[in-house]
Formats: C-alpha cells, sequence, structure tokens
C-alpha cells in the first residue's frame, strides 16, 4: 500500500467536482493531513499549457478528436511524474479534479472512440496512479447545466469547446460513468450531486474517511 492516498473526482459538468473537492481539502487540513489539491487538464506548466490549447483553441486550430485523446494524455503523464508519484510517495493525500476515467468517459463513450483503447492510453499515462478512490458526482445533465449557465452568467463567461457539444454528447458522458462505476467497484462511489452542497460534502467525507490511513 503507498504512504499517500489518491483521491479523484469525476462527472459530468456542473456536478460540484471542483466545489466537493475544495471542501474535502479544507476538512483533510483541519484534521492535519497534508492534502494537495490538482487538476486535469493542468496541474503543471506543461499540463496548464496543454489547458489553454484544447479548451480555448489557443493553437488558432481545430484540435482534430485523435490529438484531443494524447493532449490529455500528455497533461496527465506529466502531471502523475511530476507532482501525484512523488507528493503519494511522501505520504501526502492528492485530491484530483478529474483523471483518467475522464478521457474513458468523454473521449470513449462521448466521442466514440474504443473504450478499451481509451484505457490502454491511460495505462500508459499513469502507470501506477491508480486512484484509491474515485468519487463520481453524478447529476442529470440538465441539472448541471443549469448551474454551469448560472455561473458564466454571474461571471460573463463563455462555455468551452466541450461545454458546446450536444446535448446527447454529455448523455453518453454520464450513462459511460455509470458504466464504469459498475466496471470498477471497488474503486468507484458514485454520490447524488443533485443533493445540497453541504449534503453531498457530508456523503463525500464519510465515503472518504473509509479510505484514509
Ligand atoms: N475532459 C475531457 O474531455 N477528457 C479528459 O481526459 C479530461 C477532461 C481530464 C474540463 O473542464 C473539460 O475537459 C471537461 C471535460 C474535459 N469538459 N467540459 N465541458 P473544466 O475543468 O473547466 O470543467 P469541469 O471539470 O467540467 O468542471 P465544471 O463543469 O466547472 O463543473 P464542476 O467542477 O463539477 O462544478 P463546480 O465548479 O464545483 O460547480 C459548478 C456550479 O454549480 C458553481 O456555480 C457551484 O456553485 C454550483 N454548485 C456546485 N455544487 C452544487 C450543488 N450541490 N447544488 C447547487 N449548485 C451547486
Amino acid at each position: 500500500m503507498r504512504a499517500g492516498r489518491f483521491i479523484t473526482f469525476e462527472g459530468p459538468e456542473g456536478g460540484g467536482k471542483t466545489t466537493q473537492a475544495k471542501r474535502l481539502i479544507a476538512r483533510l487540513r483541519e484534521a492535519g493531513r497534508d492534502v494537495l489539491y490538482t487538476r486535469e487538464p493542468g496541474g503543471t506548466p506543461t499540463g496548464e499549457a496543454i489547458r489553454d490549447i484544447l479548451q480555448h483553441n489557443k493553437a488558432g486550430e481545430p484540435i482534430c478528436d485523435e490529438a484531443e485523446v494524447f493532449l490529455f494524455a500528455a497533461s496527465r503523464a506529466q502531471l502523475v511524474r511530476t507532482v501525484i508519484l512523488p507528493a503519494l510517495a511522501r505520504g501526502t493525500i492528492v485530491v484530483c479534479d478529474r483523471f483518467a476515467d475522464s478521457t474513458t468517459a468523454y473521449q470513449g463513450y462521448g466521442r466514440g472512440f474504443p473504450v478499451e483503447q481509451m484505457l490502454a492510453i491511460n495505462a500508459f499515462a499513469v502507470g501506477e496512479a491508480v486512484p484509491d478512490i474515485t468519487l463520481l458526482l453524478d447529476v442529470p445533465i440538465a441539472i448541471g447545466f443549469e448551474r454551469i449557465h448560472a455561473r458564466q452568467q454571474e461571471l460573463f463567461q463563455d462555455a468551452d469547446r466541450i461545454e458546446r457539444e450536444a446535448r446527447a454528447f454529455h448523455d453518453r458522458v454520464r450513462a459511460g460513468y455509470l458504466e464504469l462505476a459498475q466496471r470498477w467497484p471497488e474503486r468507484f462511489r458514485r454520490v447524488d450531486a443533485t443533493q445540497a452542497p453541504d449534503d453531498v460534502e457530508r456523503a463525500v467525507w464519510e465515503l472518504v474517511s473509509g479510505v484514509l490511513p
């Protein structure tokens, strides 16, 4: 068993992953734990540059679907080797906002690339960094999008490239996540993310408490 613990948040848009990751971090710190928050795509200078290309067409040209898969994988490989594995070896609890399951859900189930191929690419990118627990914040797409649109209006933000995908794409992503949760029940925990933030936080805390050293 590794010294630290690796916790990932996954799910469709607007499930509250970032909100809950930050609340979990606060609780863990209050409990005196050494914790690190990171996110995907991003979390390293290379990863953040890739994030700009992926989300805002920073390279100035449309990204083809195949290149998108490898850009997510490249961001992940760098994050794993330079941040996640060293932190886990030091005994740190790493909380990651999206990870490899996002590629299986979005590029596999969403875009329609063979799921087993996405799993093979993920395995190469992550090496030993398999999460100890994956919290699937599950929310119906309509509710998640309402939340995201409300936030965008409040902050005068535009939808990013993947948010602009058709509703059917996001429905496939959500269904894909639920399939992944059934395939790896020992790692995945589904959380009903339609609940109020405090209730989701309590559910997350209970689940995470079960895997802490
Ligand atoms: N992507 C991919 O395709 N392949 C990959 O391998 C990876 C990613 C790693 C990353 O976007 C995009 O990249 C994402 C998947 C794709 N696609 N899209 N679109 P991102 O990192 O910018 O965004 P996100 O990960 O999708 O997060 P999000 O959409 O911003 O949602 P969230 O983190 O789940 O939610 P939040 O930011 O915590 O909350 C959203 C709003 O809802 C906010 O105003 C909250 O105050 C509110 N909220 C949160 N919880 C609640 C509850 N319980 N009730 C009511 N309101 C709530």
